[in-house]
């Protein structure tokens, strides 16, 4: 299957370190930088869809179409996955496209994966939560950083060398709306029912001049 050439997008530390240098203990120092963005996902039949909190504080993408009841998100991030990546509606956004935002989104929620070492094979949808202490179990709010423009997370190596992975393994599954997927965290990445493997940056689509 071709989408799996987009699983497990990895770059070990060692190799290459987007945002930081080395201490002597090996781990990388990362120089800690907030900023606000928008986010966008790519993947089979997804050409980078906004990510927006749905009434039930879930993480989904949807078309233009299909963003009724969901709530357009601003990101702020802190790209050396230092501090959790928080979100606020984007009023701006939901009033440009009618939806009618049912979400009881709180403003600096932050944005989780259930990524839990304890069930190596856990695939949940991502979220957001108020306080992390409300995070459900074997979630992670930190460690999410970007390389280019690209949205990884830093997971430590399972050796316990004290290296760090970059790791993608953010995933799309459909429903039963059109144009509407939940987004989930795949943590083996191993092939999911109606998923497809998603890319996630900080860049917009390019749109076409010519349509
Ligand atoms: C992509 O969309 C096409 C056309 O709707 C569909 O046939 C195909 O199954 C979709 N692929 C995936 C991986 O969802
Ligand atoms: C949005 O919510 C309203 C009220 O709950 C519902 O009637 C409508 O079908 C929803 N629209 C979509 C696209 O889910
Ligand atoms: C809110 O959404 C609008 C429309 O999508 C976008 O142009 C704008 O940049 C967003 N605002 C912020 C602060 O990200
Ligand atoms: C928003 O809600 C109003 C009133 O319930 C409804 O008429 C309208 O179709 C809804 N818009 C969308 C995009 O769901
Ligand atoms: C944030 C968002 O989904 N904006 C969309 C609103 O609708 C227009 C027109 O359909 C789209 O171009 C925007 O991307």
């Amino acid at each position: 299957m071709r989408s799996t050439a987009l699983v497990g997008l990895f770059v070990t530390s060692a190799a290459a370190s987007p945002s930081g240098i080395h201490d002597r203990t090996g781990r990388v120092v990362h120089k800690r930088t907030t900023e606000t963005a928008q986010l966008y996902a790519y993947g089979t039949n997804i050409s980078g869809l906004a990510i927006y909190a749905g009434s039930d504080n879930l993480a989904y993408l949807a078309t233009a179409g299909a963003a009724a009841n969901l709530t357009a998100v601003t990101w702020t991030i802190d790209t050396s996955g230092t501090d959790a990546w928080t979100v606020a509606a984007n009023a701006t956004a939901a009033t440009a496209n009618s939806t009618n935002s049912t979400s009881a989104l709180t403003s600096g929620s932050a944005f989780y994966i259930v990524s839990d070492s304890a069930s190596a094979d856990a695939f949940a949808q991502a979220g957001f939560v108020s306080d992390a202490a409300s995070a459900p179990t074997g979630a992670t709010t930190t460690g999410f950083v970007t390389y280019g423009p690209y949205v990884m997370v830093l997971e430590d190596d399972a050796d316990g060398s004290g290296q760090e992975t970059y790791v993608s393994e953010f995933w799309a599954t459909t429903t039963d709306t059109d144009g509407l997927w939940t987004l989930m965290w795949n943590e083996a990445g191993t092939a999911q029912d109606n998923s497809v493997p998603l890319t996630i940056k900080t860049t917009a689509p390019v749109v076409s001049e010519l349509l």
